[in-house]
């Protein structure tokens, strides 16, 4: 095998999915699509949203049966299993809100809920790892944390895991890996397009020059202040107190999940790169074909509508 192609986010665009990997040389031979040279790894999310969802999940699922691809857990993979286990005291690990069934209606209706289906669905996404930690490659669904990582001790994913409740290092770890840490806003605070006041932000942990809160706070571009005003930007000359340490190492990192959005997908620097690019939201699927080289390309990368 002669190099990876990373494929982001998929949330059930089937037919995206299967047009992405015909693009990069992937056949379907035996019931999986191959390459004679290369393995995909999947960065997950494959479900939720989009009208491919059982189609999309069986491509992956046969193509690691096949050994044609690896993948790692999405936060939506992860939550799935939530929704589908109980704790110890018998409630739900993910609560079975409007909210988030509503968020997880697509994948439910497709595999109808509580069924055989369902059930072996849940089997295989608590059969993924958390992270891939590959040779001269590290891949994860949404941060490279060590210290996370060292917290869960194995990248398996635990009964321990998913029943860990808000505020221990363990749920914390998970929510590190699998949604992106977050910063305090050290007393600012926004409105988000819900209407709800915020006084955390996503951190643009894959930046080492973000350093400031200005710079490693991700605000949205539609938040307001409580009275209604565009979000004036934060200062940036205080130092951010950063759980996750964002130094430059040699060996890239490949993630996905923070829908970016724009007319050409771009890798952030040569040391990172995200690959969810929207596809549920009108934008691109998108892959990084990687070959060995310590500093991304953009003109590695392959995205399809
Ligand atoms: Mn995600």
């Amino acid at each position: 095998m002669s190099g990876y192609d990373v494929i982001g986010d998929v949330h059930g665009y089937a037919d995206a999915l299967e047009r992405l990997l015909g693009a990069m040389g992937y056949r379907e031979i035996d019931g999986a699509y191959r390459h004679p040279e290369r393995t995909a790894v999947f960065l997950s999310d494959l479900i939720d949203r989009g009208p491919g969802q059982l189609r999309t999940l069986q491509i992956a699922r046969a193509m690691v049966d096949a050994g044609s691809a690896q993948i790692v857990l999405g936060n939506h993979e992860f939550n799935a299993v939530a929704w589908a286990t109980r704790n110890d005291v018998g409630e739900w690990c993910r609560p079975h809100t409007e909210k988030n069934r509503h968020q997880h209606a697509a994948f439910l209706g497709a595999v109808g809920e509580d069924s055989e289906q369902h059930r072996s669905w849940i089997e295989w996404f608590e059969s993924l790892p958390m992270w891939l930690d590959l040779p001269g490659l590290r891949v994860v669904h949404a941060c490279w944390h060590e210290p996370s990582m060292d917290d869960l001790g194995s990248a398996a994913l635990t009964r321990e895991a998913v029943t860990a409740s808000r505020g221990t290092a363990i749920y914390d770890a998970v929510e590190i890996l699998l949604k992106g840490p977050e910063i305090d806003l050290d007393g600012h605070s926004y409105v988000d397009k819900d209407g709800h006041v915020r006084d955390r932000a996503r951190q643009r942990w894959w930046d080492p020059s973000a350093t400031t809160l200005a710079s490693a706070a991700l605000i949205p571009g539609d938040a307001t202040t409580e009275s209604g005003e565009p979000f004036p930007p934060l200062p940036d000359d205080e130092p951010v107190d950063s759980i996750v340490s964002n130094r430059a190492v040699d060996r890239p990192v490949l993630y996905g999940h923070y829908w970016r959005s724009g007319s050409t997908p771009s890798i952030d620097n040569a040391r990172a790169a995200c690959l969810d690019w929207s596809i549920a939201g009108g934008g691109h699927l998108v892959a990084y074909r990687w070959t060995g080289e310590s500093d991304l390309a953009d003109a590695n990368l392959v995205a399809v509508r």
